[in-house]
């Protein structure tokens, strides 16, 4: 077992203890349920989830990867990737105004004026305006997020304002290296505003170089690539080459030809990660799981088992009034995971106290969070059991955004078999 993960089992060992003493309070009200065995103090079955859970951070290797291109930019070999400007040496960032939807600035960054952005030129801004913030990458497209991780970089606006635009600047547009084939761009798009100005507590839209306190791998876009702290991860372009500031204002994203809503923010939902297999009538059903949590924050999640014989109440699709039970959310995790330097979070890392080293508010907005319960065995049966979200406003998932192209959030169901 890995050092750190059997760190973070130990931590949620503790746990054990407050959990139940609550979950005891609960366990009465277990609606349309028949309660079969009291959920007890200690049970082993929900300990071996909590301690088999995933850690807080992922490592990047184990991050899931969405890369285009034929071939995979990162699987380019070192020879290549000098060639092309995709190691840290070589890299070089074109800035300059949309030919076809033209900013006036002065100083555009290009490499006939040898004017382009280097990797050195980012570590000396970084020396001044470095950041670095929690977030998990998700795929529009996909359910389970590719990873969580702390992403380290120089606010964009840093290097726009080394330009010196002065009119007609409304969108900044950018994309990465893709073979030089027009048919392999993948590009994304920012209102200038967001690029300029933080608001409701978000971190800054960065030039990232560092994932959990290592070089950016080729494989997660490295050496530099974009990160959209509140955004699904077709907004942070891998393998960042050039950026367009232009007075276009719509958006020009590569995802938006394919039917998704460019526009949404990271939503908030959960999903199990452990449900038992099998069961005997009467054993205690233990299940984990994580939440993402989005924009809208985190309350809490709940979770809920049907017996496929029930009919459910017609016109409510989103489950509204079924029997839900509130999971328990974990803690932060004493140690992080994700190959973290020495397991301590980097100072400063927004979100993080600089002298404790742990978070100032649990759980973290746009990053995820695990949860546990317990739940009352059942008669021999066949069963559905659900998992939701209620987010910070009070909103239980799908709502309040449940179209599918701005992002997963439909409700997990998992079967269930209780046999004798
Ligand atoms: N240059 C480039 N950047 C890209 C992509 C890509 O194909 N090419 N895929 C995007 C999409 S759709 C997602 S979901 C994220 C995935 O990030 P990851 O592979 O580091 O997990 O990268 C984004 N950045
Ligand atoms: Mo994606």
């Amino acid at each position: 077992m890995r050092p750190e993960l059997s760190d973070f089992l130990a931590e949620h060992g503790n746990l054990t203890r407050r959990y139940f003493l609550r979950c005891g309070a609960t366990v009465a009200a277990i609606g349309a349920l028949p309660l079969f065995a009291q959920a007890k103090e200690g049970d082993p079955a929900l300990q071996k989830a909590i301690d088999a859970l995933e850690t807080w951070l992922t490592k990047q290797d184990d991050f899931g990867d969405v890369s285009r291109g034929n071939p995979k930019p990162h699987t380019l070999d070192e020879a290549k990737r000098k060639e092309v400007g995709l190691t840290r040496d070589t890299w070089k960032l074109e800035v300059r105004s949309d030919p076809e939807n033209k900013t006036r600035l002065h100083n555009p960054l290009t490499k006939e004026k040898n004017t382009a952005f280097t990797f050195n030129d980012l570590l000396k801004l970084a020396e001044k305006h470095v950041v670095r913030f929690p977030k998990v990458m998700t795929c529009l497209n996909m359910g389970a997020p590719l990873g969580n991780g702390i992403w380290e970089g120089v606010p964009l606006r840093e290097v726009l304002w080394l330009t010196q635009p002065s009119r007609d600047l409304r969108r900044v547009f950018y994309y990465g290296y893709h073979n030089h084939d027009p048919t392999q761009m993948f590009r994304s798009s920012l209102p200038v505003g967001r690029v300029l100005e933080d608001l409701n507590g978000l971190p800054p839209v960065i030039l990232c170089y560092k994932l959990n306190g290592h070089w950016l791998t080729p494989q997660r876009g490295g050496p530099v690539r974009i990160v959209v702290p509140e955004a699904y991860g077709f907004k942070s372009i891998k393998w960042l080459s050039h950026l367009f500031l232009s007075n276009m204002w719509r958006a020009n994203d590569t995802y938006g030809e394919k039917n998704n809503d460019v526009d949404s923010l990271l939503k908030t939902f959960c999903e199990t990660l452990s449900v038992p297999s099998k069961l005997k009538p009467g054993q205690p059903i233990a299940v984990t799981g994580y939440a993402q949590v989005g924009v809208a924050g985190l309350k809490k999640v709940q979770v809920w088992i049907q017996n496929d014989n029930e009919t459910l109440p017609g016109g409510d699709k989103y489950f509204t009034r079924a029997p839900w039970r509130d999971a328990k959310t974990l803690p932060p995790p004493k140690h992080w995971g994700g190959g973290l330097p020495d397991d301590q979070i980097p100072v400063p890392t927004q979100g993080f106290n600089p002298q404790t080293g742990q978070p100032t508010t649990w759980p973290l907005r746009l990053s995820v969070a695990h949860w546990a319960v317990l739940l009352p065995g059942l008669p021999a049966g066949k069963y559905t059991l659900r998992c939701r979200t209620i987010d910070a406003n009070g909103i239980a998932q799908p709502l309040p955004r449940p179209f599918r192209k701005s992002g997963r959030a439909a409700i997990q169901q998992v079967g269930l078999a209780v046999e004798a």
